[in-house]
C-alpha cells in the first residue's frame, strides 16, 4: 500500500470519528455511553497512529529559549531566518512549529501525495509548537557563540528546532536559514513595500528535477548558492552584532537591537541536515569566518571533487545508520586528508528523518511506516547527535563549557554508536529513493 493511500484511510478514519462525535448527540443514552466509549477508544487508536501526544521535546541545557523570526530585504535575494537565542524568563507564548499553510502544501507536493493530503497535514501538524519563547528578550551579558544551520531537500527553516532549541538552551545562538534556491518544500518573500504593508506573501515552491536534469550539475549550482546564503545570513548577524541597523521586514516585537555585542565574532560554527549537510561543507571551503561544520547525514551528490582538498576547517560527520551508502560514505573518506580534523559516527538503527522534527510529532505506527522513525528511540539519537555536536563545538570553537563530558561521544564510544561508519564495509538496506 502506498504512503499516499494509507495517509487517505487515516485522514478518513479521523474524520468518521470527528464527524460521528458530532453527528448524534441525542441517541439512546446506554448507546450514546457505548458509542462515546468506542469514540475514545478510536480516539486513542488514532492518537497512538498519528500521534497527538507526541512533543518535540524541550532544551536540556541551562539557558530558557526564545525564538523570532527575522526577514531582511524582503526580495528573494534578501535573508529568511528562525534564530533559536537564550532568552531571559517570563511568561512567553511558545512557538508555532510550522506558521503557513503554504508549508503544508509544499511538503505535500514534494512528498508527491495529493494536494489533498496537505489539509490532512495541516488539520494534524498545524497548531503543534516547539518549546521555545516566542519573541522572548535575549537573555544579556554574555558573548554567545553562532551557528548557521541549514535544511534539507523538501525541508524549510522551522522543521530542525528540537536541534536549535537543545543547542540554544546551551548558550548558542542558532540561526536557521531558509533557502531560496527552489530546493525548500516553500519559502516566501514579497514583491514590493506594498505588499510588504498589506502582508501579502508570494511563494516559492519546491522544483522537482525532471530526469533530464536530475543530476549533479543542478544540485551543484544549489549548493553554490546555498552556501552563499549561509554566508549572507552571517554576514547579517554580524552587522547586527556590530550595532548597524536591520529592519525586520516580518512585523516582530523582538527589538533586533538586543542582539548588539552579543555574539562571539570567533566562535561560529555552520551545520545543517542531508542537502544541508553538503552546504555545510560547501560553506566551509568558501567561508572561513566558520570554525567548524557538522554534518548531519550528508547527501554528497552535490559536491564537486574540487572540494576534498578546500576544507581546512575541522569536520563533524554524524551518520544515520540507513540512509549511508558506500558511495557516499566513499565520497566523505575523500575529505580525510594529512592534519585536517576529521570525526564520523553513526547512530545504530537511526533513519535519515531522525533528524528533523517530524520524528517527533507522529507516533510509532506512522512514524515506522513513513520512516520517520527508526528502531533506536528517537529521544535517544537526538540527544546522542545533540550531545556529540556540543563536545566538537566546545573542542574547536574553543569554548570553556563543560560539553567535553560528551567527548567520547566524537569517538563513538556508546551502545548506540558506531564509530566511523559501516555503509562502505557491509552490505545493508539504505532508505534512498533512487
Ligand atoms: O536533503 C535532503 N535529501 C537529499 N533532505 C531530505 C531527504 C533527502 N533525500 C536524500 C536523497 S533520496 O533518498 O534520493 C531523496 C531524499 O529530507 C529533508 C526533509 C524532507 C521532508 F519532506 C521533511 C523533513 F522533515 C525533512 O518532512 C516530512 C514530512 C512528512 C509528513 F509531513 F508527511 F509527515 C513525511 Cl511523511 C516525511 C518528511
Amino acid at each position: 500500500m502506498t504512503p499516499y493511500k494509507l495517509l487517505v484511510i487515516f485522514s478518513l478514519c479521523s474524520c468518521l470519528v470527528q464527524v460521528h462525535s458530532l453527528a448524534w448527540p441525542n441517541l439512546d443514552p446506554v448507546k450514546l455511553i457505548k458509542s462515546t466509549a468506542c469514540y475514545h477508544k478510536t480516539q486513542k487508536l488514532m492518537s497512538a497512529v498519528i500521534g497527538d501526544k507526541h512533543q518535540i521535546p524541550k532544551g536540556k541545557g541551562s539557558y530558557p529559549v526564545g525564538c523570532t523570526d527575522l526577514m531582511s530585504d524582503f526580495t528573494i535575494k534578501g535573508s529568511l531566518l528562525r534564530l533559536y537565542y537564550p532568552s531571559q524568563d517570563g511568561e512567553y507564548n511558545s512557538t508555532v512549529w510550522i506558521p503557513n499553510k503554504e508549508y503544508f502544501i509544499g511538503l505535500s507536493n514534494f512528498l508527491g501525495m495529493h494536494r489533498v493530503m496537505a489539509k490532512f497535514l495541516t488539520h494534524y501538524f498545524g497548531s503543534v509548537t516547539t518549546p521555545a519563547n516566542w519573541n522572548a528578550p535575549l537573555r544579556t551579558g554574555e558573548k554567545y557563540p553562532l551557528i548557521i544551520f541549514s535544511h534539507g531537500l523538501g525541508a524549510f527553516r522551522t522543521i530542525y528546532s528540537a536541534i536549535g532549541i537543545e543547542l540554544a538552551s546551551h548558550g548558542f545562538i542558532v540561526a536557521a536559514v531558509e533557502h531560496r534556491d527552489e530546493s525548500a518544500s516553500a519559502t516566501f518573500y514579497f514583491q514590493n513595500e506594498f505588499d510588504v504593508g498589506i502582508n501579502n506573501k508570494s511563494w516559492l515552491r519546491y522544483k522537482s528535477l525532471s530526469t533530464q536534469n536530475k543530476d549533479y550539475a543542478t544540485r551543484n549550482k544549489q549548493v553554490l548558492q546555498r552556501a552563499k546564503e549561509c554566508s549572507k545570513a552571517l554576514s547579517l548577524i554580524l552587522d547586527i552584532n556590530q550595532g548597524k541597523t536591520v529592519k525586520n521586514v516580518l512585523n516582530s516585537t523582538f527589538d533586533l537591537r538586543q542582539l548588539k555585542g552579543t555574539i562571539d565574532e570567533n566562535k561560529i560554527a555552520v551545520m545543517g541536515h542531508s542537502f544541508g549537510g553538503a552546504t555545510t561543507i560547501q560553506s566551509l571551503s568558501q567561508d572561513q569566518r566558520f570554525k567548524c561544520g557538522i554534518a548531519l547525514d550528508a547527501w554528497m551528490v552535490p559536491l564537486s571533487d574540487e572540494l576534498y582538498s578546500r576544507v581546512p576547517q575541522p569536520l563533524f560527520f554524524i551518520n544515520s545508520e540507513r540512509f549511508q551508502t558506500a558511495e557516499n560514505v566513499m565520497k566523505m573518506r575523500k575529505f580525510y586528508l594529512p592534519d585536517r580534523e576529521r570525526k564520523m559516527i553513526t547512530i545504530k538503527g537511526s533513519v535519515h528523518q531522525n533528524f528533523p522534527d517530524f520524528t517527533f510529532v507522529t507516533g510509532k505506527i506512522i512514524g515506522y511506516i513513513f520512516t520517520l522513525k527508526g528502531q533506536i528511540d528517537s529521544n535517544v539519537a537526538i540527544d546522542l547527535s545533540n550531545k556529540a555536536s556540543l563536545a566538537f563545538l566546545q573542542k574547536h570553537l574553543g569554548l570553556q563549557r563543560n560539553f567535553n563530558q560528551w567527548d567520547h561521544l566524537i569517538e563513538g564510544e556508546d551502545v548506540n554508536l558506531i564509530r566511523d561508519s559501516n555503509a562502505d564495509r557491509i552490505t545493508h538496506h539504505t532508505e534512498h529513493l533512487e
